[in-house]
């Protein structure tokens, strides 16, 4: 994987510029991601969830570090790994964990599950199911994005698998031709299922294919929160002012299976611990807070109780939440819109 990561580890002295709140909030974030995901992991041996579930624990520096920019005017489209995009973009944590259980009380009324959380009112629009659906959805609220001319943008995210499917080069060919403000964010996490990314892509480089389509793309370290808030910062400055599509390019890992049950056996034994013991995107995190001092660890070993808290009381929640009812089966659904 990628060797920029131990360098910008290197580098990562200098203090970020970011208020005290900014940090702590970004911090929150990413370890809400990290601690919704491994108690999903425990409560997925249990049975307790129906559906697929695929966990994004390991990226969480990319959906914080893009997210963090963004208002509710901005919209983003997920993918089927999308905890951790609606988590960034303000989706509540109680109501997601009740939807994942199954919950009528759920974000979506128990209705979407894993795959399918939304929050129009946080312009959150979906996780997706359909690899490289959300890519032209996307540029449709750019479009609306860009009519309604109040700087607001619209953002996909997009796996090293969904990279290849024809649906997102007709989308970026038309972020260009339009010129919409719309940011592709491109996560490079090794694999598409079970597939390496260097035997899946066809081409030596993402970034060259992307930059093929005239779009221009900021490269980040998928494992550090400041580089991909730093990268986002100067892809929104030329997509929010009328400058057309941008992109961010990274590489990161997933801690977990495709999907939860995945048998891993396509990967060697110890690629994830040596990832987890030393890229961590929370550890580099802390690591660059000890150097800098902006923030002291005991205000982060704070943030740690309340986000483990908070878990814990959605858990307990979700599992006393009541399910769907007969009489529920035929409402919110496509016919109800
Ligand atoms: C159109 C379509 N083709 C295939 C699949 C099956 N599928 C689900 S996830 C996935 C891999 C996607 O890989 P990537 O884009 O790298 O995302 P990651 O799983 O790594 O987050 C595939 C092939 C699908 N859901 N939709
Ligand atoms: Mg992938």
């Amino acid at each position: 994987m990628s060797t920029k990561t131990k360098k910008d580890t290197q580098m990562a002295a200098a203090p970020s510029g970011l208020s005290q709140q900014a940090i702590i909030r970004a911090y929150r974030q990413m370890k809400t991601i990290r601690e919704f995901e491994e108690r999903l992991h425990i409560e997925n041996t249990t049975g307790a969830i129906p559906g697929f579930t695929h966990l994004y624990s390991g990226q969480e520096a990319v959906a914080v570090g893009a997210c963090e920019h963004l208002t509710d005017k901005d919209f983003i489209i997920s993918t089927h790994r999308g905890h951790g995009h609606c988590i960034a973009k303000g989706c509540d944590v109680p109501a997601m964990m009740k939807e994942i259980f199954g919950s009528r009380d759920g974000l979506n009324k128990g209705k979407g599950g894993s795959m399918h959380i939304a929050d129009v009112a946080k312009g959150m629009l979906g996780a997706n199911g359909i690899v490289g659906a959300g890519q032209p959805i996307a540029v449709g609220a750019a479009i609306a994005c860009k009519l309604r001319g109040e700087g607001s943008v619209a953002l996909s995210f997009t796996g090293d698998g969904a990279s290849n499917q024809g649906t997102v080069f007709e989308a970026m060919n038309m972020a260009v031709v339009l010129q919409v403000p719309k940011v592709f964010v491109f996560e490079n996490n090794g694999y598409s299922e079970h597939t390496g990314a260097s035997y899946g892509i066809g081409c030596d480089d993402i970034v060259k294919r992307i930059e093929g389509f005239g779009i221009p793309v900021f490269q980040a370290d998928g494992f550090d929160f400041f580089s991909i808030y730093e990268a986002m910062a100067k892809a929104l400055e030329l997509s929010r002012n009328g400058g057309g599509p941008s992109a961010i390019y990274c590489e990161t890992i997933r801690y977990f299976g495709h999907f939860e049950g995945d048998p891993q056996n396509y990967r060697a034994k110890d690629e994830v611990r040596r990832y987890r013991d030393e890229e961590d995107c929370l550890l580099k995190f802390r690591r660059r807070m000890e150097q800098t001092g902006e923030v002291a660890l005991e205000v982060l070993d704070a943030v740690d109780a309340e986000v483990l808290a908070l878990i814990e009381s959605s858990v307990t929640g979700a599992k006393q939440a009541p399910r769907p009812l007969s009489e529920d089966l035929l409402t919110n659904v496509y016919n109800s819109y």
